[in-house]
């Protein structure tokens, strides 16, 4: 069946029993290529018969639809086109991880961070009205991505909007690992409501038997909506901001999807569909530990375990290091915005419960909270990708360093970070901190130094930020010298004697460096200084 799909049209020509057998055949495809070439596995096996059925009912490009986060795109990738071209899926030279307009024209908007969708179909359903067009508008975001702020700033707009669009929200209870917050609790009770799946399936029937044409089918399915919400749901979030909530309906049901997809396109306003999914749906390795398949490295089919054995990295001496502190310093806490494992912070949270907080993917909170943290006399210890750090740049600023509190930020996998592409590359980090008043921003330049580094941040009492790489140490260069971290000041590794200087001119090289680029330049002082000898 696969090997058919070429484009939307075709998976569009399918019979319902013959999409059940893409799904399995497209399952197949990702494991392999994933276990090759590594990526997002787990959220990608969720969304199969999902992605089918949107691709069924809508019309891509001509209907937009945006992939929050984007990670969970390949499948779509796969039936607009792109189905060889997957196997150099995240390689130098092949196709990006995430959705990516210069790519295809079905990719309607890049992503990469979170909790971006909502905004960006808002905005191109609003230009849609504005030109008298009349297409779909489409933005699929998980449970996860809706805890992020911009999710639910945009669904505040969108649902008093009244545009017409529909918010696809796929459910599957988890964000990289289990989906924090109130949220997530208000979604479970929507999620077991067995009465309202019935009172929806009554829905569905009264608005077959209304004629499907034009304004009154809209007014009458919200009219219905309206009583019936009134009668068996005492306080509905999403109805009562502005959306037509339809659902939950199973996402691994393809019949099922369409019909509602189907629906949704009679309304003429805002509409949430409720889709459950399973992450990591149909591998069991990844059905039992989706946290460790949401993005995996290369891995062997058969076991599900890692090829490649994992080194030593700085998150993992990042997580070890503040164990040790917490356990002197109880004032010490920890913040994660939905990044627990990927920060190294897997253990402390065993070890230290009531004194980590996962606040969502929402790094702006994040910071303001572990600001008022600090303000309180807490010293909250705040690990965040470099990239994502992006997103609480005017938190930093206004509520972390012009309070001078000691909130100490961490940021991880700074600098070049490799296959998920340039939404995600560490780069801006040190251009944009380094105009923030208050701020004493370190880089360490091994794993020793920057357990100095984060006991002198503890000591430091004032906004601090560590940045340090993606991955371990530099395996070649193993530094002797440590001087003691102090504030302003600079560590001479190698001199070269006066000696080798160059007699004529007495000119010298100076090398400075910081962070991971101290092995290069050593390195390289360590090349001048072998050919000075020769
Ligand atoms: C601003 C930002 N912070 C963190 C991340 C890292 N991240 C990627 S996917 C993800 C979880 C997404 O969960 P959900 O939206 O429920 O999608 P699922 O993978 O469960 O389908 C996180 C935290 C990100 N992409 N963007």
């Amino acid at each position: 069946m696969l090997e058919k799909i070429n484009e939307p049209e075709d998976v569009k020509k399918l019979t319902q029993k013959e999409k059940e057998i893409l799904a399995e055949e497209i399952r197949e495809y990702i494991i392999r290529i994933v276990s090759k070439n590594g990526g997002h596995l787990a959220s990608n096996l969720g969304v199969v018969e999902l992605t089918i059925a949107l691709h069924s009912i809508f019309d891509v490009p001509t209907d937009k639809i945006v992939w929050d986060v984007g990670h969970q795109s390949y499948i779509h990738k796969i039936i607009t086109g792109r189905r060889e071209q997957l196997k150099e899926i995240r390689k130098f030279n092949g196709i990006a991880g995430f959705p990516k307009t210069n790519e295809n024209a079905s990719d309607c908007f890049n992503t990469g961070h979170s909790s971006t969708s909502i905004s960006a179909a808002l905005g191109m359903a609003r230009a849609r009205d504005l030109q008298g067009k009349n297409n779909n508008v489409i933005a699929v975001i998980g449970d996860g991505a809706l805890t992020g702020g911009m999710a639910l700033e945009a669904l505040n707009d969108a649902g008093y909007s009244k545009c017409k669009m529909t918010v696809i929200l796929n459910d599957n209870e988890m964000s990289i690992s289990p989906n924090m917050g109130g949220l997530n609790n208000f979604l479970g009770k929507l999620r077991t409501k067995k009465l309202y799946t019935r009172t929806n399936n009554l829905l569905k029937r009264q608005i077959s038997s209304i004629p499907l044409v034009g304004k009154p089918v809209v007014t009458a399915v919200q009219r219905i909506k309206r009583s019936i919400k009134q009668l068996v749901i005492h306080k509905m979030f999403f109805e009562d901001i502005g959306f037509t909530y339809l659902g939950p309906v199973d996402g691994h049901n393809i019949e099922k999807l369409e019909s509602i997809l189907e629906l949704s396109k009679q309304v003429n306003g805002p509409v949430l569909i409720h889709v459950l999914t399973k992450k990591g749906k149909g591998y069991k390795f990844a059905e039992e530990n989706p946290d460790r398949f949401h993005a995996t490295s290369t891995f062997d089919i058969e076991t599900g375990e890692p090829k490649k054995a994992k080194n030593k990295d700085y998150s993992k001496v990042f997580g070890e290091k503040l164990i040790e502190l917490a356990k002197e310093n109880d004032k010490i806490v920890a913040v994660t915005a939905s990044m627990k494992n990927g920060t190294g912070l897997a253990q402390f949270a065993k070890e230290f419960p009531y004194r980590i907080f996962d606040v969502g993917i929402a790094e702006q909170h994040a910071i303001t909270m572990a600001a008022g943290m600090a303000k309180e006399g807490m010293i909250p210890v705040v690990p965040i990708y470099a990239s994502f750090y992006q997103r609480a740049y005017d938190q930093v600023i206004h509520d972390v360093a012009m309070q001078n509190l000691p909130v100490i930020m961490c940021v991880d996998r700074a600098g070049i970070v490799g296959a998920d592409g340039e939404t995600h590359q560490g780069i801006l980090d040190m251009a944009f901190f380094r105009l923030i008043p208050n701020l004493t921003i370190m880089a360490p330049k091994d794993f020793r130094e920057f357990e100095d580094m984060l006991e002198f941040a503890v000591k430091l009492k004032k906004p601090v930020v560590v940045r340090y790489p993606r991955g371990g140490e530099d395996k070649e260069i193993s530094f002797e010298k440590h001087d003691e971290i102090g504030l302003g000041k600079a560590e001479v590794l190698q001199q070269i004697e006066n000696s080798q200087l160059d007699s004529d001119s007495q000119q010298a090289v100076t090398i400075v460096a910081i962070g991971k680029m101290v092995a290069r330049a050593m390195k390289k002082a360590q090349k001048i200084k072998q050919e000075e000898r020769n």
